[in-house]
């Protein structure tokens, strides 16, 4: 895009499904990058709005409610407010936060659907959909698991399959299973409206062709679906949750979350001008997030709708093809808005070598970030974008974090500023020195500090985020070395002037880094804003060597970073270690097993029972040959539990066991009964025991 028609900028920023809170995959592809985007715009005093919100349609939010026994309304409400507040404490500059479940919403998304339906854009379709005869509900999405037939991946979803990154029918997949009940599913017929993707295949071809600029991945992708040709896309569901389908014959059917959830960046932007221009303190702007509220006196059409507005989609990459893809159609489809200009999207962040997983807790919360590591956003902010799996995936690890922290904010940023301050206060009582007799090597330096703002411009316009960031600890290096150069402590005795110059030269370089670390670290650089007691300055001053003038008082010395101790690393190690076994969702079906009669259940008799003695099985790794008291009589049971419990801790353990099952040989022992044991989905098993100690030969009903 001709950068000199741009007035004005909207960055959208990927709405996280509202199922859980947000990880440190999620920052370092999506909120980091893209906050430090609009900050830098606003920086250089652009027109932005930078707008994001919670997305709580869909299949992952009944999937959720389901899991913990609640309604869908309410899991929204949980989780928007936990992300929500997190991001804010973050620092993450959202001019709004909006949600997909407010009635602007779901007037936008209706009216959007409504519009392309009266232009006869949608093609209805009777197709067969599958269907779980067990919940009594189609299974679309997420509802459905099988075989990918892309790649093999055996846990790809109805939609999409989150190994190879391709869009599915979920009549695509190979060996379909119901994640409601576990059964496999038939087929059933239904109506839905489909949106066309083959016809506007080449006006989508010259749209990714005109953006060669992309990132190779994202570009890449466009490419390889394009030249597989475009299919017609279901924008329906049968669904309860989510928006109702706003024509007649739509009767127990929902818009296709991925047709409202780009829609929401549009009610975003109403949402924020609207209340704006009401001139009056928005009763919604506390759930809503809003920012900068002053200032959002704004038409949200100009944000959408206008050739002078540079629109940019952050976005991780199993989103690509609804934001490059389906999200373009619809809006050629709709005639009226602009499209986006870039959309960078980041490769994955793993952790600890691993694949972050939410299902098996393998991931690091910002929630509880935030509350573990209090006051320090900016030190994972850093970490966050200094990894940044820009180009390739990347990797997470403690060791890293803390060695970052340690030897680069501290060492290298903090130690600079620190002893430009502190020599400040010590030779000068915090005044800032005159500049005297420039020398060559000083002239140097003040030359190298006007090519930054240049070099870190470019950077952050370019999307590339890790390169701008190490950019900017370039100017804390230069410092550095200037200072270790000229070593103004040995020079007080003899050249009180000479000094004079290096703590004012010294003094111009934190006052760039206040500016130029702020769209990355904000609260690093309020920080020294304090410190240097200098006020804010624009971009457009970046480089300057005269930010901070002769005379002025600069405010006491604070640390702006400090070491991480290796026991924090540690518990934070300890503790993934432990969640992935302790607190993994179960990965069993999400439904009971199908009814049984109650004189079933009083077939089995399960005794309260006492372990008397316990030894390995020899020669194998799980099993365990226990005698048990059972009231009745004491008898031997195998059990394989040899994992989790040693011989010697079980002794004297009461157990549940059911006493009639019929006896099995299993290793040449006779096992006469079976001990009932709980088993999460990582497999660890516990002992069901009565609550308190039992009489043997209680029955359990
Ligand atoms: N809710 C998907 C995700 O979190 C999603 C993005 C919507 S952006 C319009 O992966
Ligand atoms: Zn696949």
């Amino acid at each position: 895009m001709d950068n000199s028609k741009i007035k004005r900028y909207t960055v959208t920023a990927a709405l996280p499904y509202t199922n859980g809170p947000v990880h440190i995959g999620h920052l370092a592809g999506v909120y980091i990058p893209a906050d430090i985007y609009a900050r830098y715009l606003r920086s250089n005093k652009r027109d932005v709005k930078f707008v994001c919100g919670s997305d709580e349609n869909g299949v992952p939010i009944t999937l959720k409610a389901k899991r913990e026994g609640i309604t869908p309304q309410e899991v929204v409400d949980k989780y928007h407010k936990i992300i929500g507040d997190s991001f804010k404490e973050f620092g993450v500059s959202f001019d709004i936060y909006h949600r997909t479940s407010s009635s602007t919403h779901h007037q936008t998304a209706a009216d959007f659907f409504e519009t392309l339906y009266n232009k006869g854009v949608f093609t209805e379709e009777v197709t067969e959909q599958y269907y779980d005869e067990t919940a009594k509900q189609f299974l679309a999405d997420r509802y459905i698991t099988g075989t990918c037939p892309n790649c093999g991946n055996e846990n790809a979803y109805g939609d999409q399959c989150e190994n190879c990154g391709s869009t599915l029918n979920a009549t695509d997949l190979i060996n379909p299973k119901s994640t409601l009940s576990g059964n496999k599913p038939i087929l059933k017929e239904t109506k839905n409206w489909f949106l066309p993707l083959d016809k506007y295949e080449e006006r989508l071809r010259a749209y990714i062709e005109s953006h060669k600029e992309w990132r190779p991945n994202v570009y890449g992708q466009c490419q390889s679906w394009l030249n597989a040709g475009l299919q017609p896309r279901a924008m329906t569901r049968d669904l309860d949750w989510g928006i109702r389908v706003p024509v007649r014959g739509a009767e127990g059917k929902v818009l296709y979350v991925w047709f409202d959830a780009p829609i929401g960046y549009i009610s975003a932007t109403k949402e924020l001008c609207n209340y704006a221009k009401l001139d009056v303190w928005n009763p919604k702007a506390e759930e809503y997030y809003i920012n900068n509220y002053e200032s959002d006196k704004c038409g949200w059409e100009e944000y959408w709708k206008s050739d002078e507005t540079k629109l940019v989609h952050f976005i991780g990459k199993d989103n690509i093809v609804f934001h490059c893809i389906i999200f373009p159609a619809m809006l050629m489809a709709h005639g009226d808005y602009t499209l986006a200009d870039n959309v960078p999207a980041n490769e994955f962040l793993n952790l600890e070598g691993q694949k972050i997983s939410t299902s098996k807790n393998w991931a690091v919360w910002l929630n509880e970030y935030l509350r573990e590591f209090e006051g320090k956003q900016d030190v994972l902010r850093y970490v966050l974008t200094a990894t940044a799996p820009e180009t390739k995936d990347n990797d997470f690890t403690w060791k890293d974090f803390q060695a970052r922290n340690n030897n680069e904010l501290v060492a290298i940023l903090g130690n600079f500023v620190n002893r430009v301050t502190v020599l400040t206060h010590k030779y000068f009582n915090g005044i800032v020195p005159t500049l005297m007799q420039v020398t060559p090597q000083d002239q140097a330096v003040i030359d190298e500090l006007a090519t930054f703002p240049g070099k870190i411009s470019a950077s952050i316009e370019n999307y590339r985020f890790r390169e701008a960031l190490s950019e900017v600890m370039n100017v804390a290096r230069l410092g550095n070395k200037y200072l270790a150069e000229t070593e103004p402590w040995k020079l007080i005795k003899t050249d009180e002037d000479r000094v004079r110059t290096i703590l004012n030269i010294s003094l111009q370089i934190c006052a760039n880094l206040q500016l130029l670390i702020e769209p990355f670290m904000p609260f690093t650089s309020d920080k020294l804003m304090k410190m240097l007691n200098n006020g804010r300055q624009e971009w457009s001053e970046a480089g300057s060597s005269t930010l901070i003038k002769r005379g002025h008082t600069i405010n006491e010395a604070v640390l702006l970073f400090e070491k991480i101790e290796d026991a924090a690393i540690d518990f934070q190690i300890e503790k993934l270690n432990q969640s992935k076994t302790a607190n993994a969702v179960p990965a069993q079906a999400l439904l009971a097993k199908e009814n049984i009669q109650f004189d079933d259940f009083s077939k089995m008799d399960i005794r309260v029972a006492t372990i008397i003695a316990a030894e390995k099985v020899e020669k194998t790794k799980k099993l365990l040959k226990l005698t048990v008291n059972t009231g009745i009589d004491e008898r031997t049971v195998v059990s394989g539990i040899a994992e989790y419990y040693k011989p010697e801790d079980i002794v004297g353990k009461q157990v549940s066991m059911i006493v009639n099952l019929a006896p099995r040989e299993i290793k040449g022992i006779l096992s006469q009964g079976m001990i009932l044991m709980a088993e999460n989905s990582a497999g660890k098993l516990t002992f069901v025991a009565p609550a308190e100690q039992f009489t043997e030969g209680s029955v359990i009903r």
